[in-house]
């Protein structure tokens, strides 16, 4: 019933989420090799979303993606694991470069899928080593950074924005560099813009953490805390505090104020995927960075966050999957996310509210001064005209058919239909009669749909 509703409000929506599963039906024919194998189911159950836009690229740098992808989980996994002891938590981090060059090597921690993961990390060595030399080398040297970078903030507080930055450098940032470094030794780029790759990582890595924040304050056996304290000291005592239903109006304006310092990154992100040569690559780099966009839209202003989950609807993820294929749909759709957002802004009450609104701004100037998005606005107009047409132009016919129907203004008579059509008792014309109401009824509805949207 609910999918048939869905149906009916948002059809491209759905259209778009039966061509994504077909899609991630595909990926669940694993590859023959044993430990490829693990590695793309492994990928599969802990995130279904992005082995589903890894099957964007070619065979070679995919494989050697979604290896980087499982040995970063297998170091988050100890970096996340609370149980470790910090004396021995801080030297497997830093030679976690060298350990997974040992196929005999594994380090049992975490739970439920990173457990097995850890459990069984041989597979994912095993097909490390595999890997082009070039590959190996690209994932050792970000993998060895990224371990230095979290064992320093085991013991360094994330307090300051600058400090906040640093951390997701670190986690984040480096996996931007790790990538167009892999794309470069796949032939398919031609260089790595160091500064674009890194905030491609930090805004992502700043919506999850904003995201988050009740299931990382309610982690157990400690809460974790990501939240950088320079910008939530100034709406509460604790971070804590913001779980409580009577700090809901100083929670929101941090919130809103962490994701104004996200948005920081957006311009440097939509130039790093302009400057992309690849499709495959595109695709792979744009699908996250619009899904981010879209999450800090919908986090934007939202109480629901400390409170339980924001999620994008499943239809709209698939939408954006389905739909991001040239950077005139990624202008399009982060200025459409941005103007949502800006109406959103509540100038009155919001401190940051000026701040907000000038980071918007550039975002839709960007892409505004864009021909591809020119282009893609025109077409889109042109679209919507000859949609509308089209709707009013059926239901003319149906209001037609209607009046031929119940034989007013004696069209059946001037048509020349026998009288014994009049008498009411014909199966034929209460099957016309019928129909036409049906058809006006539903016409009717989507003219009135189509009207209101044209409102709004
Ligand atoms: C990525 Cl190899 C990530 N992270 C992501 C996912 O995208 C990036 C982790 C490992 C790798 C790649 C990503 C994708 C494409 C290009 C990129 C890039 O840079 C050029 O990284 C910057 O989030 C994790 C970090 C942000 C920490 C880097 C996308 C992803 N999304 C989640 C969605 C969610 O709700 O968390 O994983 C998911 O699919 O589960």
């Amino acid at each position: 019933m609910e999918k048939m509703w869905l149906l009916l409000q948002r059809p491209d929506e759905m259209a778009c989420m039966w061509r994504v599963r077909m899609a991630s039906r595909r990926i669940t024919k694993l590859p023959k090799d044993p430990d490829l194998a693990f590695c793309y189911a492994m990928l599969n159950r802990v995130s279904r979303s992005f082995a589903i836009v890894i099957q964007q690229l070619g065979q070679e740098l995919r494989d050697a993606v979604c290896i980087f992808y499982l040995v970063l989980r297998g170091l988050d996994t100890v970096e996340d694991d609370m149980s470790i002891p910090v004396e021995r938590k801080i030297p497997t981090l830093l030679d976690f470069h060298k350990t997974m060059y040992d196929t005999e090597w594994k380090f049992p921690c975490g739970d439920k899928d990173y457990q097995e993961l850890m459990d069984k990390f041989h597979h994912v060595t095993a097909s490390f080593l595999r890997l082009h030399r070039r590959y190996q080398e690209v994932i050792a040297d970000v993998t060895r950074r990224m371990g230095e970078g979290m064992a320093k903030f085991i013991t360094t507080d994330v307090d300051s924005v600058q400090r906040w930055d640093e951390y997701c450098h670190y986690v984040a940032g480096l996996v931007g560099i790790g990538l167009s470094e892999l794309f470069v030794a796949a032939g398919l780029e031609s260089s790595v813009r160091q500064e674009q790759a890194n905030s491609m990582g930090l805004f992502l890595q700043k919506t999850n953490i904003i995201r988050d924040y009740l299931e990382d304050i309610c982690e157990q056996p400690a809460p974790r805390m990501f939240w950088p304290k320079e910008v939530w000291s100034c709406y509460a005592e604790q971070l804590e505090d913001f779980k409580d239903d009577k700090h809901i109006d100083s929670a929101v304006k941090c919130l809103n104020h962490l994701v104004t310092d996200a948005l920081r990154h957006a311009p440097d992100c939509l130039e790093y995927l302009a400057g992309l040569k690849a499709r495959a690559v595109f695709r792979f780099c744009a699908i996250p960075q619009v899904m981010a966009m879209g999450t800090l839209m919908l986090c934007y202003g939202e109480p629901q966050v400390f409170k339980g989950v924001v999620k994008m609807r499943r239809g709209m993820a698939a939408k954006i999957m389905d739909k991001t294929l040239g950077m005139a749909d990624v202008y399009g759709s982060f200025y459409d996310f941005a103007t949502w957002m800006t109406s959103k802004v509540d100038t009155e009450r919001d401190p940051n509210a000026h701040v907000t609104l000038k980071r918007l701004k550039d975002i839709q100037d960007i892409c505004m001064q864009s021909s591809a998005f020119q282009a893609r606005q025109r077409s889109l107009m042109l679209q919507m005209k000859a949609e509308s047409s089209a709707t009013w132009a059926v239901w003319f016919l149906f209001i037609l058919y209607a009046v031929f129907a119940f034989g007013l203004l004696g069209t059946q008579e001037t048509m020349g239909i026998p009288v014994a059509f009049e008498e009411g008792t014909s199966s034929t014309e209460l099957y016309h009669k019928a129909l036409a109401s049906l058809l006006l009824v539903g016409s009717t509805l989507v003219v009135l749909q189509s009207f209101i949207d044209s409102k709004s």
